[in-house]
């Protein structure tokens, strides 16, 4: 286990470090003695943003689950993954240090990280590289696979490439950033998008012509549940006879984090309830200056960014998810796990999570009066929302848990090699 900012390497390793000698042969895959490639371990590199988002949530999540199913997972980034809390088993984290410059007005993250992703791959045997979120992270990785070709021994690294949204429908399609989006997606060896409404937007305003395969997000159902202990802590936040309704995002402007208070003030005037607003970002302060305008404050509480979200979505009745576009929306399918009913817009890859008047409901982008009326009848009919918050939970477990989606990816990464070898 490697943590912290400095990679405490034994001494062997640094020797092995400075002088990048190669191993006798690369273990798993390219040694021509281990070629059953079918339940292998695997000894993979992970790359995300390590911060809030939900793409390093999805990677963090992966990387664990991936540990647990014994495999070596190697992240590789600026910072500790926020969900990377504890030492765990088969996992290590290497800190990419960018130096500063006085040269560089923007000093070069993504060829830092090209250097180190190339070094842990080299000293760790890593049989590929999986980066979350295609930029920079995708053109990282392409040229450490190119470093790493061009350097004896010459070895073939791999790597996977899973596009998570704003990669592609917002920065992606920046005129600065689309040709090189594009051409690494299309220099990667293997490409997953979360959705099918992600892959499909991909293949149709990138002009794709690799394959994209739809591996969705996924929720650890055993971890993700209500369990009664968490239901204690409730009481902190609400009254028995109120109702809790949660928000959870990075509060950008594509999460409508004000429409999220206007609802919560159409609820409040019909049940007694509180909001929970989970996480940070530039739209925090707007959302409190409406809360205070409408004077509803004091039921409104901002919990600001939290490394254990499910104990808190555990105790919630109805999760806010008024986004102007989600490619999967991760946040609703923790909810759902969580017997937390997702109340969502009818937008991107939500209709492929939530199913409307099932597993929870689904309104049109800004139709806060719908959404509203949606919470008010399920908050005031406790059987209806008990009945209902059991069919989210079984709408996550039937298509979204790790026991059904890890495997897949683990298939994926076979085929990869496969194809690499
Ligand atoms: O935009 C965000 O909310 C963050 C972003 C990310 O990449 O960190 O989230 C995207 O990836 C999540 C995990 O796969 C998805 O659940 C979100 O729907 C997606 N966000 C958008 O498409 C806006």
């Amino acid at each position: 286990m490697t943590y912290g900012r400095t990679n405490p390497l034994p001494a062997t390793d640094l020797v092995l470090y400075v002088d990048l000698t190669p191993p006798a042969c690369i273990p798993h895959y390219s040694c021509e003695s281990n070629r059953d490639m079918a339940g292998a371990r695997l000894k993979i590199g992970i790359t995300c943003y390590p911060t809030y988002g939900g793409s390093g949530v999805v990677a963090t999540e992966l990387g664990l689950e991936l540990a647990r199913r014994d495999h070596e997972i190697h992240f590789i980034s600026y910072s500790q993954p926020i969900r990377l809390t504890g030492p765990e088993p088969n996992i290590h984290y290497h800190e990419v240090e960018v130096t500063r410059y006085p040269l560089f007005e923007y000093p070069p993250y993504d060829l830092a990280l090209a250097t180190r992703m190339a070094e842990v791959s080299q000293l760790y045997e890593l049989d590929l590289l999986h980066v979350h979120y295609a930029i920079p992270h995708s053109v990282s990785a392409m040229l450490a696979k190119q470093m790493l070709a061009a350097t004896p021994p010459r070895r073939n690294l791999p790597f996977v490439t899973t596009l998570h949204g704003t990669d592609i429908t917002l920065v992606g399609l920046d005129r600065s950033y689309l040709p090189i989006t594009r051409f690494s997606i299309e220099q990667s060896d293997g490409v997953t998008a979360i959705s099918q409404y992600l892959r499909d937007r991909t293949l149709k305003m990138f002009d794709i012509k690799n394959k994209i395969e739809v591996i969705p997000n996924f929720v650890n159902c055993d971890d993700y549940m209500r369990k009664p202990e968490w239901n204690e802590q409730r009481r902190e936040y609400a009254a028995d006879d109120q109702r809790i309704l949660v928000h959870l995002s990075n509060f950008r402007p594509v999460k409508r984090v004000l429409d999220v208070v206007e609802i919560f003030d159409r609820v409040r005037k019909k049940i007694p309830a509180k909001l929970l607003l989970i996480g940070d970002g530039p739209d925090r302060s707007q959302a409190e200056w409406l809360a205070v305008q409408k004077g509803i404050h004091d039921h409104v509480m901002f919990l600001g960014k939290q490394d254990q979200i499910r104990e808190k979505l555990a105790m919630c009745d109805v999760m806010l998810l008024p986004s102007e576009l989600e490619s999967f929306g991760l946040a609703a399918l923790e909810a759902m796990a969580c017997e937390v009913v997702p109340i969502a817009t009818r937008a991107g890859g939500l209709p492929e999570v939530v199913e409307h008047g099932v597993t929870g409901f689904l309104a049109d982008v800004g139709d806060v009066e719908t959404m509203a009326r949606y919470a008010i009848d399920l908050l005031s009919d406790e059987s209806r929302l008990r009945k209902m918050g059991t069919q989210s939970r079984a709408g996550a477990q039937a298509k979204f848990c790790t026991s059904k989606i890890i495997p897949l990816y683990e298939d994926f990464y076979r085929r990869v090699l496969e194809r690499s070898s």
